[in-house]
């Protein structure tokens, strides 16, 4: 007895100390008006509203940038893509041509989680480049299974022109390819399935490593367009396509939270849900919606950067709706802060320790957020104020405008951004000023990353938005 208790002394503290697994779950052009519980009134999304019920619900919750690509490097990396090369004056994102990706030097979560001895998993849309050097084998994940860039790249010839393209999707249209670790399983990678089958991935390694710790991150592919779901899911949602793509997504979380619960791992994980920029609009009612937002993806109005934000760790987080600042790139260093990892301390990051925040403890350090659009600071918010100094729609229109003096929005009262109320705050303007000086003065030139692409395969593209007829799906993203 007298032994038994020595060894519960012994074994009970080492238990408590046990670092934390994380989740992180990221949609793709998810908008902020999606979710039922951010206030959809025909998309359901029951699990979803589970964790924010259950969870931390934050309202001003951003990504790191309008698009794919470097919004992903921005959460990787809690760091501004204009700060590492992932964001480009010419190029919005990566493409299957593209030469570069996220730089060997870069530290991402799973490399900082790797040496504590985390068993770490990418499933799902990689899109920090596709050449072996780049993929999510080399940046810290023991494992990856999904697809490298968008679904709606490397279309076939054999593709419509047109409405027809994304309005009535076939997997043959989009020649992209599944990998599991460094090699293509699967090509065109069947999308009907995809979400389903991430879904088992995440499910199977969570009970491979129910003695932990584990690091997954699930970034689904969708529901950016072009649209897909499993047949479960065909005509479920009363938002048609894109709800039973939202809808079967949702289910997948649910998945995943009922198998932490069922292995007993649900008070020993952290699970985030958020997506990577905002609804895709151009595409009418088969993109999302930024709900009471102004804009949507890849512009630098909050629609297109403000996201869902879903904090999840049951005897943990403490639960309710949270209003202050935060962003995907506070990830880094919020894990980093639950977990014992140590953060890069040879670079400047742009991310804040939450944890006071998910835990009820404190306040959020973020009181600022700088809005990058290519190699341009479009817009600054700190507090409840945000100063446009250029604005632009997110697709279609070729060129800025300049706001001297700039556009000023009071976000407490006015989150549209509908009424500029720059002509009474004279004071405001100059503090957001001074801040966009000394952060433009912060970033130093580094290889733009998204720039090189390769000849012959741009010759073939070309070749391909002529058959596509140059519509959307075959423009710059
Ligand atoms: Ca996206």
């Amino acid at each position: 007895m007298a032994l038994l208790l020595a060894l519960l002394l012994v074994l009970v503290p080492a238990a408590a100390a046990a670092p934390p697994n994380i989740v992180i779950l990221f949609a793709d052009d998810l908008g902020y008006g999606d979710l039922g519980v951010y206030g959809n009134p025909t998309i359901r999304t029951p699990h979803l509203d589970r964790m924010a019920v259950e969870g931390q619900k934050w309202t001003d919750f951003y990504v790191g940038a309008s698009v794919c690509t470097p919004s992903r490097a921005a959460l990787l990396t809690g760091r501004l893509p204009i700060r590492n090369g992932m964001m480009s004056a010419k190029n919005r994102v990566l493409f299957p041509d593209s030469l570069g990706g996220l730089p060997q030097e870069e530290v991402t979560i799973a490399e900082i989680l790797k040496p504590l001895g985390y068993a770490t998993m990418a499933i799902g849309k990689w899109h920090l480049g596709h050449l072996p050097q780049y993929l999510p084998t080399r940046q810290g994940f023991d494992a990856y299974f999904g697809i490298p860039y968008s679904n709606d790249m490397d279309k076939t010839p054999g593709a419509p022109r047109g409405p027809e393209l994304w309005k009535h999707p076939k997997i043959e249209y989009f020649n992209v390819p599944l990998m599991r670790d460094e090699k293509i399983i699967e090509r065109p990678a069947d999308q009907t399935t995809i979400t389903r089958r991430y879904t088992e991935e995440a499910v199977r390694f969570i009970r491979r490593h129910k003695g932990g710790p584990f690091f997954v991150y699930l970034a689904y592919n969708l529901p950016h367009v072009p649209l897909f779901r499993s047949p479960k899911f065909a005509g479920v949602s009363l938002r048609g396509l894109y709800g039973d793509v939202v809808e079967e997504i949702d289910w997948s979380v649910g998945r995943i939270l009922d198998t932490l619960e069922e292995e007993g791992l649900a008070r020993n994980t952290l699970v985030v849900f958020t997506s990577d920029n905002g609804p895709w609009l151009i595409f009418d009612e088969f993109g999302g919606s930024a709900g009471p937002l102004r804009g949507g993806k890849g512009s630098t109005w909050e629609g297109g950067m403000r996201e869902p934000a879903l904090f999840w760790w049951p005897g943990k987080v403490r639960p309710g709706t949270v209003h202050e600042l935060g962003s995907t790139m506070d990830l880094l260093p919020t894990i980093a802060a639950i977990t014992g990892a140590e953060a890069p301390k040879d670079r400047v990051l742009d991310g804040y320790d939450l944890s006071p925040v998910l835990f009820g403890k404190g306040k959020s350090p973020r009181k600022e957020m700088f809005y990058w659009r290519g190699d341009k600071l479009f817009a600054v918010r700190l507090g409840r104020y945000k100063a446009h100094f250029y604005t632009r729609s997110g697709y279609r229109h070729r060129q800025e405008t300049a706001h001297e003096p700039p556009l000023l929005f009071d976000l407490g009262v006015d989150p549209g951004e509908q009424w500029d109320v720059a002509g009474e705050h004279p004071d405001v303007i100059e503090k957001i000023r001074k801040l966009a000086e000394e952060h433009k003065a912060s970033i130093e030139p580094v290889k733009d990353q998204l720039l090189e692409r390769s000849p012959e395969a741009l010759t073939s593209r070309a070749a391909s938005a002529k058959a596509t007829g140059g519509l959307p799906l075959g423009g710059a993203r």
